[in-house]
């Protein structure tokens, strides 16, 4: 799709718009939960391991788990770092979606701005 705006592209800008570090730090409380301590990152055994203990990740099944960690993957390393983890809870989140989806637009819109000779 032509001008197609990657969603981790415009994270920073929704973030600063619904309340900048609280919404990020929301989004990412899992993250620390989840995470190998080791590296650093979640990978699919310590997303195994410890998905019990995050609220709504309890009874996700294997495969759930499985196609989280794809879906989340944006690299494609087979593991999460945080801003992927981030943007994935960004996801699955449908009332954020929602509300951010007004951001979007202005997000867009702000982008082709180039013609609008409106001044300020
Ligand atoms: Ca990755």
């Amino acid at each position: 799709m032509k001008g197609n705006i990657e969603f981790e592209d415009l994270l920073p800008v929704i973030a600063s718009k619904l309340g900048g570090e609280g919404l990020i730090k929301e989004l990412c409380k899992g993250f620390e939960l989840l995470m190998d301590k080791e590296k650093g990152v979640i990978t699919l055994e310590s997303l195994r391991k410890n998905s019990s203990m995050v609220l709504g990740l309890h009874d996700l099944k294997e495969d759930e788990l499985v196609s989280m960690m794809r879906e989340g993957d944006l690299d494609g390393d087979g593991t999460l770092s945080q801003m992927e983890f981030c943007v994935l809870m960004f996801r699955l989140s449908p009332q954020l979606m929602n509300d951010s989806s007004f951001w979007f637009q202005q997000a867009m819109n702000h982008n082709h701005h180039n013609d609008n000779k409106a001044s300020t």
